[in-house]
């Protein structure tokens, strides 16, 4: 177990305007009252928390084709890409927390400038690969990945708000884990690119264990490289994370999800992370938004190194009576 003896950063970014519901902009402040510091600093390394990026209200954010809030969606991910950047650069494994899932774009951005060869891991329901041209929504949550990938750069129209980034992600440096609600257009684009997923399905087919032998194995076999997790809340079941934008039924298990970032802990190699789309506005209750929550520590936690099978940093013996 290669614990990397780091500190962490924990950068909140407040944001929701990748898509059209309100609410999802005070997931930072839900995980933190859930207690993430805490249980972060009951692990090995100092842990600091930069607070919330402070990202400006655009007045002229005028939709582009169907894609609501461009510029605003493009300049907070600018922003938060060189949050990122730094807390990297500064030797900190950086937790972000959103906030929605476009997020990722400056996220994952940030963190290839310190660390150009990573790997991606994205746990989702959803591919969040359209392309605005295949997006039924509009939203730019659904459309992250593609702004990242090198393999879409010339099927993207030029979006107002993202002129200060270039896609630089390889198709094969990506795998997904959990999904099932893909489009047409991204089940397409999933097959042309031969990208490495895993949906529910092959969940149920292979087990966890075997999926995180696979994407570990595809993304490392030929060399060692940082890692990034994109993760989701919504790749969860919902009735363990009812608190999110876009639910979607027969999602992972406590345990598998737990199984992933325990997993990727223990290859050593985290070096970023996202927890997105935790949504307290949209709770059935108190309760709910609370379980979501908590679920999403829990994620965070188990990622950089809580661990169900126990630790013991502080003993060298078995304490003897005198
Ligand atoms: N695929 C749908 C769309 O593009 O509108 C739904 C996307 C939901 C995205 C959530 C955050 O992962
Ligand atoms: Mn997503
Ligand atoms: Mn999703």
């Amino acid at each position: 177990n290669q614990n990397r003896t780091h500190s962490v950063a924990i950068l909140g970014a407040p944001f929701s305007k990748g898509q059209k519901r309100r609410g999802v902009e005070h997931g930072p402040k839900a995980i933190r009252d859930a207690g993430l510091v805490e249980r972060l600093s009951n692990l090995d390394y100092p842990v600091h928390d930069f607070g919330d990026l402070n990202f400006p209200h655009l007045d002229k954010d005028e939709h582009f084709m169907h894609v609501p809030f461009p510029r605003s969606v493009g300049h907070a991910n600018q922003l938060l890409s060189s949050a990122v950047n730094s807390a990297v650069g500064a030797g900190h494994t950086c937790v972000m927390l959103g906030g929605d899932h476009s997020l990722a774009i400056g996220s994952v951005e940030g963190h290839s400038r310190q660390c150009p060869d990573l790997g991606l891991i994205w746990v989702d329901a959803h591919a969040d690969i359209n392309t605005p041209l295949t997006s039924p929504s509009g939203n730019l949550h659904g459309q992250s990945v593609a702004f990242l990938l090198k393999e879409l750069q010339d099927k993207m129209p030029n979006i107002p708000g993202f002129s200060w980034m270039k896609p630089f992600l390889s198709s094969r440096d990506l795998v997904y884990i959990g999904l099932r609600d893909v489009d047409p257009g991204e089940h397409y684009i999933l097959k042309n690119l031969g990208i490495q997923y895993f949906t529910m399905r092959d969940i149920d087919r292979m087990g966890i264990q075997r999926v995180m032998e696979v994407t570990l194995d595809h993304l490392l076999a030929r060399k060692q490289r940082p890692l990034h997790l994109s993760f989701d809340i919504d790749a969860f079941d919902p009735s363990l994370a009812p608190a999110t934008g876009t639910p979607v039924n027969g999602g992972l298990t406590y345990r598998e999800g737990i199984y992933i970032t325990e997993e990727i802990h223990n290859t050593g190699l985290l070096s970023a992370m996202d927890l997105v789309e935790v949504n307290p506005v949209l709770g059935a209750s108190r309760e709910a938004v609370e379980a979501t929550a908590a679920l999403a520590v829990d994620v965070i936690a188990s990622s950089l190194g809580q661990s169900r099978e126990g630790a013991h940093v502080a003993y060298h013996e078995i304490p003897s009576p005198k």
